[in-house]
């Protein structure tokens, strides 16, 4: 390594020692932590995607948030090239870089990991960054902190996109990569085209049973109320009220928001009664979560929920009826269907019933994007809102091309409305990660086409009775998993345990798994009633307790 960069590197790190006492590791959705201790990470990564965009010779993304956790949070991910999350084979580097003890020891770790990988370094490479934050009070400071760490690698500029909700950021590295145009402006101006060309595409003979020409959504006092009440200015035909806009209304997630939302079944602040009959739904922190409510009249903020499953079987139910319009090419599109272990029961059910292909992964969007990315269309949602669908640059280049012949037959027609359709979504919802702005105009449109009322949509099964509790413990990684995280293969017996509890209820189901994002074991349970998924949930729970106790007394 040149002794110019050499020196670069040491004396910008000394301003960002490592906090005594913390381990950082690259999660769920890269590093989260109480934002009084991120610096040093921050820095860190900033010089981590210096180098994947020396290394990939293309632009990446940083985004700094914690989505759905707490305000006093904050977090930091990179976006790929593609747009997607940062390819798993950097993360044990990432780990490493982020726990350097101090300059000398980051430096080696750069210089070694430089070498093993080729990477092009030095006077006269380019390297570029697009940096994204959100509305957290600690986001500015670590911003300095990412910039910082960008610019300790010469050649590499690293570009502040503002305050963006995160999926925003990750389709203006895509598009730039693309050589698409990448501003947030061409952000709103296609969704909001793709949402009237689907407007447009509507059969007319379609009877409607709505009454409701509304949506509320609850933008989690974060940013994405904030660009939501942005992107609504250029939608015609769709009316939407945002609260918890951002706008001082309360406090960042607190009682707000679709985590909120999803695990508590209760609705969010800023909501009331007099909202029953409406149709509500919630972003969370980054606005990458999207889950649907009505509120339930004279029951105590409950709602009906209508989670990420039910999101993912609206889109399927759509997407597979464009496929079968589209007669010639029926039984050689591939469309593929990932969920998590978390998915509902009633739903991975009623989606196999549709003769759909699901499989599951383990829990983040790392992992359901990649399976999605092997279909023609793949579809992937987490049951918390977690999700988009995807299409292969091959599917979408035969749907262009189909496109260009003229029919004259009635079923040539259609076939052609349905591959327009098609296209259409391909540029409303976005390829490149979960995205609730794309995803709540596409469940708009779609209710809209099929003539469903919320109600009508959250008949398509039943839920089962479930429960989700987190646990506190010392050492939640004690707790490893395997068969996408249905199954705990340390600490011994532990699932035995949760095999006897399961046993004793009525279409019961459990697992346990450390969080990625917060220091807590979640438990997850579901039975036929609510009582036995309380139970069972809350039995589970204590054994997690007692075997990790036992675990760590070792
Ligand atoms: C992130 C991930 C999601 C994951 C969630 C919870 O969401 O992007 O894929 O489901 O964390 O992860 P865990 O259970 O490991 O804490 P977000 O919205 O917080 O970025």
């Amino acid at each position: 390594m040149a002794a110019d960069q050499q020196l670069a590197l040491f004396q910008t790190a000394s301003a960002f020692p490592l906090p005594p006492g913390v381990k950082f590791s690259y999660g769920t959705a890269g590093f989260r932590a109480d934002a009084s201790i991120l610096a040093s990470t921050v820095f860190r990564v900033g010089i981590l995607a210096s180098l994947r965009s020396l290394k990939t010779q293309s632009v990446i993304g940083l985004m700094i948030t914690a989505s759905h956790n707490q305000v006093s949070d904050n977090g930091v991910k990179i976006s790929d090239p593609s747009g997607g999350m940062m390819t798993q084979e950097w993360e044990p580097f990432a780990d490493a870089l982020a726990n350097a003890s101090d300059p000398d020891d980051l430096f080696k770790l750069i210089n070694q990991f430089v070498i093993n990988n080729n990477i092009p370094f030095g006077r006269g490479q380019y390297a570029e960054v697009l940096l994204g934050r959100d509305t957290r009070p600690s986001g500015k400071a670590l911003l300095e902190a990412a910039k910082q760490g960008v610019n300790a690698v010469i050649g590499a500029i690293a570009v502040d996109m503002g305050i963006l909700t995160t999926p925003q950021l990750h389709w203006m590295v895509r598009c730039r990569n693309k050589g698409l145009k990448a501003s947030e402006s061409d952000y709103f101006a296609q969704l909001s085209d793709a949402f009237g060309c689907l407007m447009d595409l509507r059969s007319q003979t379609i009877e409607t049973n709505r009454t409701d020409s509304k949506v509320i959504v609850d933008g989690a006092n974060g940013v994405g109320g904030k660009k939501l009440e942005e992107l609504k200015q250029g939608v015609k035909g769709l009316e939407i009220e945002v609260r918890n806009s951002g706008k001082g209304e309360g406090i960042l997630n607190a009682g707000v928001g679709a985590d909120f939302v999803q695990k508590e079944k209760l609705f969010p602040g800023g909501f009331g009664e007099s909202d029953s009959g409406t149709r509500c739904a919630s972003l969370d922190g980054d606005a990458d979560r999207l889950v649907y409510f009505c509120v339930l009249k004279g029951n105590s903020k409950k709602v009906d929920l209508v989670d990420g499953d039910k999101i993912l079987s609206l889109f399927a139910i759509f997407i597979k009826e464009q496929m079968s319009l589209l007669e010639e090419k029926k039984e050689k599109i591939k469309l593929g269907i990932v969920q998590t272990a978390y998915a509902n029961g009633a739903s991975t059910d009623f989606l196999k019933q549709m003769d759909l292909e699901v499989v599951l992964t383990p829990t983040g969007v790392k992992y359901l994007h990649e399976k999605a990315a092997e279909y023609d269309i793949g579809i992937y949602f987490e049951a918390n809102g977690h999700g988009t669908i995807l299409f292969s640059e091959n599917f979408l280049h035969w749907l262009e091309t189909r496109n260009a012949e003229v029919s004259h037959t009635s079923a040539g027609f259609e076939a052609q409305k349905a591959a327009l359709r098609l296209l259409a979504v391909s540029k409303l919802i976005n390829q490149a990660v979960g995205d609730a702005l794309s995803g709540l105009l596409l469940v708009e449109v779609i209710l809209l086409y099929l003539g469903w009322s919320i109600e009508r949509w959250n008949e398509l099964y039943q839920d089962l009775p479930s429960r989700q509790i987190k646990v506190s413990v010392a050492d939640r990684m004690a707790i490893t998993t395997t068969n996408a995280e249905t199954l705990v293969v340390t600490p011994p017996c532990l699932q035995e345990a949760i095999n006897s509890e399961v046993a004793k209820h009525s279409r019961g189901r459990s697992f346990v798994r450390p969080s990625g994002t917060e220091n807590v074991v979640r438990v997850y349970a579901e039975a036929s009633t609510q009582q036995a998924a309380d139970c069972l949930a809350q039995s589970v729970a204590e054994h997690v307790k007692h075997f990790l106790a036992l675990a760590t007394s070792n």
